[in-house]
């Protein structure tokens, strides 16, 4: 097993406002239902779990930001500045690798920055159909789990990209060291963004034409040039909705979960791991708990199982 921490902090994250759609909230509880913690242990690791944050309901009409399109903005901050300051008391010590779950993948903005706290620099993979690249000018939803990659590498609303930095921070992921694997639904703004800022973007058309395990290979070394190493955050709609059925914004035809199996060995035998995050398994929307059983897999494969 080429991971270096064998010690794996759990830690759940209730949060549906980003997605302004209820269930996604019982994600972290789907992924503890489907045997995480007794798959972790197979594989030789000890597990800590931290439990859930607590996300606050919190009414939409009163909760927008004032100016802007951002529904249910401060709850999102307050949780996301909770998650930052935990992920790095994790990461402190450097011997505990954080596994966090979602949750909608607004709460990426606040894993990264935790994730960065103690790091100079890290590259991440950005498992997704979507960009998450929106700003508040560009969204065409208000919804910030779509600008959550946007405001990590420090683009859109102050309240966003300030998350765990503070305002005169600035975020330790440098665009060139981010990669999207899976995307096929990106609105307009975001590509002019993916494209102005040097994202690597591999979309289905690039894993239809030179495979799963080409794409993956490239998007570990893109990632991790000149990095301490990778993020990963993988957002379960990433995959075809036939494999995971319980998300909020499934897009058709996207990675097999046999190919995204391999994604997860290839970058599990890269030895450059230091941090995951699985988001966006929506249990009301779910068939049998089969996308959360499918994280669970993906958490194995990623961690080392192998089947030999
Ligand atoms: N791009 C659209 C928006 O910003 C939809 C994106 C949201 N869906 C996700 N994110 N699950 O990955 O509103
Ligand atoms: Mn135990
Ligand atoms: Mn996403
Ligand atoms: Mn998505």
């Amino acid at each position: 097993n080429p991971n270096i921490c064998k010690q794996i902090s759990v830690l759940g994250v209730p949060m549906d406002l980003g997605a302004d759609r209820r269930g996604v909230d019982m994600g972290p509880s789907a992924i503890r239902c489907a045997g995480l913690e007794a798959r972790l242990e197979q594989l030789g690791y000890a597990v800590q779990d931290e439990g859930d944050l607590v996300v606050r309901r919190a009414k939409a009409y009163s909760s927008t930001l004032p100016e802007t399109n951002m529904k249910y903005a401060y709850e999102i901050v307050r949780v996301n500045e909770e998650l930052a300051e935990k992920v790095a008391a994790i990461t402190a010590a450097g011997d505990w690798f954080p596994l966090i779950l979602g949750g909608d993948h607004s709460i990426a903005i606040g894993t990264l920055a935790g994730v960065t706290r103690y790091k100079e620099r890290i590259g991440v993979i950005w498992y997704d159909a979507h960009g998450d690249v929106n700003t508040p000018d560009t969204s065409p939803s208000g919804n910030i789990h779509g600008m959550a990659l946007a405001a990590a590498l420090g683009f859109g609303h102050p309240a966003l990209t300030g998350i765990g930095i503070g305002s005169g921070g600035v975020p330790r992921i440098d665009p060139r060291n981010v990669v999207l694997v899976g995307a096929r639904s990106l609105d307009p703004g975001e590509r002019i963004f993916l494209k102005q800022h040097g994202v690597t973007v591999y979309t289905m058309h690039e894993i239809d034409r030179i495979g799963i395990s080409a794409v993956m290979e490239q998007a570990v070394r893109l990632a991790s040039a000149g990095t301490e190493g990778v993020h990963l955050s993988l957002d379960l709609d990433g995959l075809d909705p036939e494999d995971a059925p319980g998300v909020g914004t499934p897009v058709p035809a996207g990675i097999s979960l046999r190919e995204s199996l391999l994604a997860m060995e290839i970058l599990s035998a890269s030895g450059l791991l230091t941090s995951a995050e699985f988001v966006e398994v929506n249990p009301v929307l779910d068939l049998r708990n089969k996308t959360a059983k499918a994280a669970v897999e993906l958490i194995a494969s990623l961690l080392g199982e192998t089947i030999m």
